[in-house]
């Protein structure tokens, strides 16, 4: 009897320790009002004019920030450079991430650090830089969730197995998001982040040349048109180098015509085409071909979604004074 009595008196400040730690270490847009009031305005403006300096800071970014989360969280542990070659970034998956979003950040933390020294961790810039170019280019302007510390694990050895490979199917897929608690929705919707940006041939040649294992066979689900220009663009003997349009209507607007692309057989992987030619996943599909507005809020609550996974707290975390190293 005693003992039960303490046990629980034992669970319920455990309890309330636990949920003073969550309340206390919460992601809130305000965080930095007292610390750092105009970061936002910082970040943005640095982005902005990177931007104009080259457009594919654009998907840069927004692909650093899906390949910083989906591997040990929103934590910034993709920036970190190691001189082994073997921190996250140096990972064969990673091999393609292009150095324009490494160097966005860089620059933001640089104009921050200038303002409000110490204060504000490079995994916080990652996502308010994110924002800041889906906005720029056209999508949605949403507020972002601060608060994040910076990680102390980077290991490419983390990435294997973790991201997923535009061979996959919509369950893999399903399966692979699934374990980060975003559902078919958001995985729909994230995936339409591929309105922007480029693909190396060696990613897809083999729906042109070699579907399914036969050669000479063509992928059946790609637009007939689509796919002899993609085969002119990447022939067999291609140099490693050459990089397509993943949306060849409007390659730097984002906008959902990633989607109106699915339903006509313009996906680039067959990741994308996935969704259109599974039949689960094509509603979700044709109602944001048909309506951006659907899409934008879905993508906004899935990207909000990504940039909590698994996020550092003072206890196991730091504000990095380089992003690229830890202090
Ligand atoms: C659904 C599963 C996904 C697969 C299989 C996938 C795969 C890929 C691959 C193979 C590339 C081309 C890389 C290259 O050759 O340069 C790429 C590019 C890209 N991905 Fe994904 N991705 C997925 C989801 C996402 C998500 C969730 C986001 C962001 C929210 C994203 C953002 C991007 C962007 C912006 C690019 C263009 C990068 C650039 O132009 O530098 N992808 N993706
Ligand atoms: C996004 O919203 C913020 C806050 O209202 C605003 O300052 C900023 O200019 C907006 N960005 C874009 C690209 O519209
Ligand atoms: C499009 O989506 C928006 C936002 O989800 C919704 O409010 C609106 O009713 C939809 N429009 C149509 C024509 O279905
Ligand atoms: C942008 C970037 O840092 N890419 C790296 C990815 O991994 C390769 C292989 O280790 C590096 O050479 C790249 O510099």
């Amino acid at each position: 009897m005693e003992t039960r009595r303490r046990s629980n008196l034992i669970t319920i400040l455990a309890l309330i320790a636990l949920s003073t730690v969550a309340i206390g270490e919460a992601l809130t847009p305000q965080y930095y009002w007292q610390s750092c009031p105009s970061v936002q305005e910082i970040v943005r403006d640095q982005v902005q004019k990177k931007i104009k300096e080259t457009v594919v800071t654009i998907p840069a970014t927004l692909r650093l920030f899906f390949h910083d989360s989906f591997v040990t969280g929103s934590d910034a542990s993709v920036l970190i450079a190691s001189p082994n070659n073997d921190a996250e970034k140096d990972a064969s998956d990673n091999l393609s991430l292009a150095g324009d979003g490494f160097d966005t950040v860089i620059r933001a933390k640089k104009a921050v650090e200038a303002a409000c020294p110490g204060v504000v961790s490079c995994a916080d810039i990652l996502t308010m830089a994110t924002r800041d170019v889906i906005s720029l280019s056209g999508g949605p302007n949403y507020t972002v969730e601060l608060g994040r510390y910076d990680g102390m694990i980077s290991k490419a050895s983390l990435v294997d197995g973790n991201l997923p490979s535009p061979d996959f199917n919509v369950d893999d897929l399903d399966s692979m998001f699934g374990k980060h608690n975003l559902d078919m929705t958001d995985m729909i919707a994230l995936s339409g982040a591929h309105t922007v940006g480029f693909s190396h041939c060696s990613r897809f040649a083999n729906r042109l040349y070699n579907n399914d294992g036969q050669s000479g066979q063509v992928d059946p689900t790609l637009d007939v048109k689509y796919a002899s220009q993609l085969q002119e663009a990447c022939p067999t003997n291609v140099v490693p180098t050459i990089a397509v349009n993943m949306d060849p209507f409007t390659p730097i607007t984002f906008d959902n015509v990633y989607f109106t692309n699915l339903v006509n057989g313009f996906g680039l992987f067959s990741s994308d085409q996935v969704l259109y030619t599974d039949t689960r996943s094509r509603p979700i599909v044709q109602q944001f071909a048909a309506n951006q507005s659907a899409f934008f809020d879905a993508f906004v609550t899935a990207i909000q979604k990504l940039g909590a996974l698994d996020v550092k707290t003072s206890a196991d975390g730091q504000i990095r004074r380089d992003c690229t190293k830890f202090n």
